[in-house]
């Protein structure tokens, strides 16, 4: 999803193919051995195969809303909240949601440690509308869908937390344009199909 956006809000047509994780292409696996999702692959043949690194690359080329130069703060203290993300808050996400996958994990243990980087996202949200001021930024759009999938394990208890800030925040990027674009679901992509193109402008 992180990958997606910054591909459509850069407004760069890519030649998308849906991957199954359990039945992986061979050509994905031969482009990045470590064989996780997204993958791209430039014309001049060079590959990203993470999806922060997708998001830059796509905005270095156009950033049409400035998500690389935060309104309050700056680029390298938004990277270090997605770092923040990406690091701890998707380990205890990962624990809390799937809990099952893991051995001697209690899942409401995870969901409580993940609640201190929520507070940190709050403390901000209730503050300014975006993490880094009135305009999203780069960190807005790198983090929300780790956001939404905490809230949607168990969305009763999202909804009765007292992160009024975080909740309009999430609502509001769920309500957008841009959400609903990449939430469109593709066939899994099959060797001879016809080239599926994703990414356009939305203005
Ligand atoms: N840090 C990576 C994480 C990518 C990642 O873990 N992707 C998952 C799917 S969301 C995956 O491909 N897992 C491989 C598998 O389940 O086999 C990124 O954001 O690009």
């Amino acid at each position: 999803m992180r990958a997606r956006l910054g591909l459509m809000h850069s407004g760069i047509v890519c030649e998308l193919r849906e991957v199954v994780l359990r039945n992986k292409p061979a050509h994905m696996i031969e482009l990045s051995a470590k064989a996780t999702v997204p993958v791209l692959q430039t014309i001049a043949g060079e590959v990203i195969d993470e999806s922060l690194d997708i998001l830059l690359w796509a905005l270095r080329q156009n950033d049409p809303d400035g998500w690389l130069a935060p309104e309050q703060g700056s680029l390298n203290a938004a990277l270090a909240l997605i770092a923040q993300n990406d690091g701890d808050f998707k380990s205890h996400l990962d624990r809390y949601k799937y809990s099952g996958r893991y051995e001697n994990v209690e899942a409401l243990d995870h969901r409580a440690q993940a609640e201190v980087f929520l507070k940190d996202l709050e403390a901000r949200l209730s503050q300014t509308p975006y993490l880094f001021g009135h305009n999203p930024c780069i960190a807005d759009r790198a983090i929300a869908p780790f956001v939404r999938q905490f809230a949607h394990v168990d969305k009763a208890w999202f909804d009765q937390t007292p992160y009024t800030g975080l909740k309009r925040w999430l609502e509001a990027f769920l309500a957008g344009p841009e959400f609903a674009a990449i939430m469109t679901k593709y066939p899994p992509w099959a060797d001879g199909d016809e080239a599926v193109l994703f990414g356009h402008n939305l203005d």
